[in-house]
């Protein structure tokens, strides 16, 4: 009888384990923008910081102009609008192009 008992909790936990695994981790470099902008900034009488700002304040969100891809930011929003137009590494959850930030850090 024991034997059946431990042979079922081990079926259970191996079952179970798949499901325990946390969403993935991203950890992204690029230039804090914004979705509207993107990699490249409209405005040329304005520095990159300054049209970041400008474009979040008319209701854009925040982005990461990666090397060939454009990446909105969620949440941090007071720590991105800090590091406007600089080189950053933003750490969340991907879901799509849009990253859930968690923790995001200027870069050299
Ligand atoms: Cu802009």
């Amino acid at each position: 009888m024991k034997t059946t008992t431990k042979l079922t909790a081990g079926l259970m936990l191996a079952f179970a384990g798949p499901f325990l695994a946390f969403a993935q981790q991203q950890s992204l470099t690029g230039v804090v923008t914004d979705s509207m902008c993107g990699a490249a900034h409209m405005a040329k009488d304005k520095t990159p910081a300054e049209c970041t700002q400008m474009c979040v304040k008319d209701g854009m969100k925040y982005a990461l102009a990666a090397e060939k891809k454009v990446y909105i930011l969620e949440g941090r929003e007071a720590e991105l609008a800090k590091l406007a137009g600089q080189k950053v590494t933003a750490k969340g959850t991907l879901k799509g192009d849009t990253l859930s930030v968690q923790e995001v850090t200027a870069s050299k």
